[in-house]
């Protein structure tokens, strides 16, 4: 019974899985694609051009505009490097001082506003965020840096040149959890095997592009006709003796095997699965 009933679901599952990993990997694909392009024109319009033909309403029409292209993002931003030297007149600038990230996880989800975050203290260097898309205002003037996540990943993106995804963390404002994927944006074109220290050296900014999970999985379920027949878990299998659970309920009622899919993400240092099952009619 319980054999045959598990084989009849195959045919079910083949159809529906197919569709929620090939849409889901495509699409995550596409945005990425679309990432690192934001990465070239801003390296392109804003360093390479004098003066800039790129400010906060350029970046902020461009993106919404092409908003289509990045199917399963929340936002995209640039955050600039900032050397201590250059910390005062970015500030006189853009007309506001480089904020730190360290509001707690309450505030953070009501007043996630960038008054409420104090100002930075004295760091070598900074990256606060000078452009963004509307659905992310309000992380310009925040130093990337100063988070955990986001510093690690731009530490990441600017040594090796490709894009680098966080572990999965919770976002400002929405408090998902959530991933954020970085390319840096270099001051040449510097050719594919650049040492490390060189694409260091040639680094003025931070491309990214926030993942909101919960928001991610049901864009794509809603792609689905019969979405309340299947249960989604998505794991960060990093660690393979910590898994972190990134979507998907916790109380796994017995409902036999999970059909088990690898999903590729495009960092090769992160390793993700999502498990299905049907849900148990009551
Ligand atoms: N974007 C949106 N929400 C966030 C976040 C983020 N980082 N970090 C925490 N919540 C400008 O890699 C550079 C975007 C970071 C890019």
């Amino acid at each position: 019974q319980q054999a045959q009933s598990s084989s009849r679901s195959t045919g079910k599952w083949r159809k529906k899985l197919l569709v929620v990993f090939v849409v889901g990997g495509d699409q995550f694909n596409v945005s990425m694609n679309h990432v690192h392009a934001l990465a070239i024109l801003v390296s392109t319009f804003h360093h390479g051009k004098q003066p800039s033909a790129i400010d906060q309403k350029t970046f902020e029409d461009y993106t919404e505009r092409t908003a289509f292209e990045r199917p399963l993002t929340s936002g995209v931003a640039y955050a600039l490097r900032v050397r201590h030297s250059e910390r005062e007149h970015i500030e006189k600038q853009y007309g506001w001082t480089i904020k730190k990230m360290d509001i707690d996880d309450q505030t953070l989800a009501q007043e996630c506003n960038p008054e409420n975050f104090s100002t930075s203290p004295v760091q070598d260097e900074y990256a606060p965020v000078i452009f963004s898309q509307k659905t992310v205002s309000h992380i310009v003037s925040i130093d990337m840096m100063s988070g955990k996540e986001d510093r690690e990943n731009i530490l990441r993106a600017r040594a090796s040149g490709k894009g680098v995804l966080t572990s999965p963390f919770k976002l400002l404002k929405s408090n998902h959890l959530g991933v954020v994927l970085t390319f840096a944006v270099y001051n040449t074109n510097l050719p594919p095997d650049a040492m490390p220290d060189e694409r260091i050296n040639a680094t003025v900014g931070y491309l990214g592009a926030s993942y909101d999970v919960p928001s991610l999985v049901e864009k794509l379920l809603h792609q689905l006709a019969s979405k309340q027949t299947i249960i989604v878990n998505v794991y960060d299998t990093t660690s393979e003796v910590s898994p972190i659970k990134m979507y998907g309920p916790d109380d796994v009622a017995d409902t036999g095997l999970p059909h088990i899919s690898h999903l590729d993400f495009g960092d090769p240092t992160r390793k993700h699965e999502m498990r299905c099952r049907f849900k148990q009619k009551p």
